[in-house]
């Protein structure tokens, strides 16, 4: 069969997001009225900034804005972990960074798996955030060995979606139909199970260790637990969510809101609390309940270079050093003041994160510059190409997650009170065995990204590369 007869990665991930979409929202609503929100908010928010429309559509980023989301889900076991990698691999989806987040008191670990190249990106930025619990956080022998037995004999993807992953691995990729066929079974992993594997018993024995543990021990599958839309002003949505019966988590995490936005904030609304049949229920009666599954948007800016992100995390760290918000929130806009103001170390402006290299843009040749080079031999500095007006540089969107914001997302929705500290080391090694394939470093993509459109730039501008 002739390659060109499969269906391009880049679409079977747009089929699977928005399959995913509309199943989430079928069983979440409250998902469609943010989504709702999320989209008003984001044209009102181009036609009041025309600079942003035209920095969004010189990217390729405006079309797909609608289109942007990220969702999580928790894996029990290695194989899962393996083989999700696998099923990620068929639509485009690599691993990229590693996450710990047992220091924040969860105990897993994570990637994000998403698609990397530049053309992909713009098509469908589909990522999702995969974490692997870490049973040998669990203290208790007895229950470690419990929770291990109850996942063993779990298998959370149908026969017929590895059969297709075989096949897209062995033929290099899926027919239409079979394209059709997987995005339908690889959506049954993902789906809501209301039946629990394990009974009553056993699941408050788990909770009791951790919430998250009984989230994944207890049922058949990874029930994606959020869908994340990208929000062009977080701060606006933040504020009408409650007028539409949405209520949000005290404050949004990352950093502050700015002229410049840099890396990713991020909200969330409380679980949904959902009924589950345990083993040995009587059937006419369901007494327990679980939440496990939750609302958030996303607002992303600029990707920050290495030392960005370490003024980033300093200026962070030092906030929560001197404001920890109270279980309630009610400490909020302190927080929030704080972070204002010692976010004012950071330039805000796109100009000198450039300079001062903080930050990573995309650049490309302006007409100015086009018309100059056919006259004249061009020469000089990259800064001094931008001076001139030959040279036009746009902020690369960062397309990854934040340690810190994600475990304020994990612990909002599992309960404030949930802090744990594990003392085990964080373990890549162990990860990467896991999933059985090296998670690439982000920095290094975003570098190369920035590279290459710098050698395409100087390139069409006549001037060579040394
Ligand atoms: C994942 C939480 C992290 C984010 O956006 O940072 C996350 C989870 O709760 O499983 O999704
Ligand atoms: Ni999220």
């Amino acid at each position: 069969m002739s390659t060109d007869a499969f269906v391009h990665p880049d679409e079977i991930r747009s089929m699977f997001s928005s399959a995913m979409s509309d199943m989430y929202r079928s069983e979440v609503p409250q998902y469609g009225t943010l989504m709702e929100l999320v989209s008003e908010i984001n044209q009102s928010k181009l036609e009041a900034e025309p600079e942003l429309a035209d920095s969004l559509a010189h990217n390729g980023e405006l079309e797909r804005i609608d289109l942007e989301r990220h969702g999580a889900i928790r894996l029990g076991k290695p194989e899962e972990l393996f083989n999700m990698r696998r099923l990620f691999a068929v639509m485009g989806m690599h691993p990229v960074g590693y996450y710990d987040l047992s220091v924040a008191g969860v105990p897993v670990h994570s990637t994000a798996f998403r698609p990397i190249d530049e053309e992909a990106l713009k098509r469908n930025p589909f990522r999702v955030f995969t974490s692997l619990l870490r049973l040998e956080l669990i203290e208790d022998e007895d229950l470690r060995s419990e929770a291990e037995g109850i996942l063993a004999k779990r298998d959370i993807f149908t026969a017929d979606a590895i059969k297709l992953i075989y096949l897209a691995e062995k033929n290099g990729g899926l027919t239409r139909t079979q394209a059709e066929q997987f995005v339908a079974e690889a959506l049954e992993t993902f789906r809501w199970h209301s039946d629990s594997t394990v009974t009553l018993e056993t699941y408050q024995k788990l909770h009791d260790a951790h919430r998250l543990i009984a989230d994944v021990v207890c049922f058949k599958g990874p029930h994606i637990n959020h869908l994340t839309p990208r929000t062009l002003d977080i701060d606006a949505v933040q504020q009408d969510m409650p007028k539409r019966g949405i209520t949000p988590k005290a404050i949004v995490e990352g950093p502050p809101a700015r002229s410049c936005p840099i890396l990713l904030r991020q909200t969330s609304f409380k679980a949904l609390e959902e009924r589950v049949n345990f083993i040995g229920d009587r059937r006419d009666e369901t007494v327990g309940t679980h939440t496990a599954r939750f609302g958030e948007i996303e607002q992303r800016g600029i990707a920050l270079t290495a030392e960005g992100r370490k003024l980033y995390d300093t200026l962070l760290a030092a906030t929560r050093h001197a404001v920890q918000i109270n279980v309630g929130g009610s400490n909020a806009r302190d927080y929030e003041t704080e972070l204002v103001e010692r976010f004012r170390a950071f330039p805000d402006d796109y100009e000198t994160l450039r300079v001062e290299k903080l930050a990573f843009f995309r650049y490309s040749p302006t007409k100015a510059g086009l018309n100059a080079a056919k006259k004249d031999d061009l020469t000089g500095s990259i800064n001094a190409l931008v001076d001139q007006g030959y040279l036009r540089a746009d902020p690369i969107i960062y397309e990854d997650f934040l340690p810190v914001s994600a475990a304020g997302i994990f612990q909002s929705n599992l309960g404030s009170d949930e802090q744990k500290n594990y003392s085990e080391q964080s373990n890549q090694k162990v990860f990467e065995d896991s999933l059985g394939a090296p998670v690439s470093d982000e920095l290094d993509l975003y570098a190369g990204l920035e590279q290459d459109s710098l050698n395409a730039a100087l390139e069409a501008l006549g001037i060579r590369k040394n």
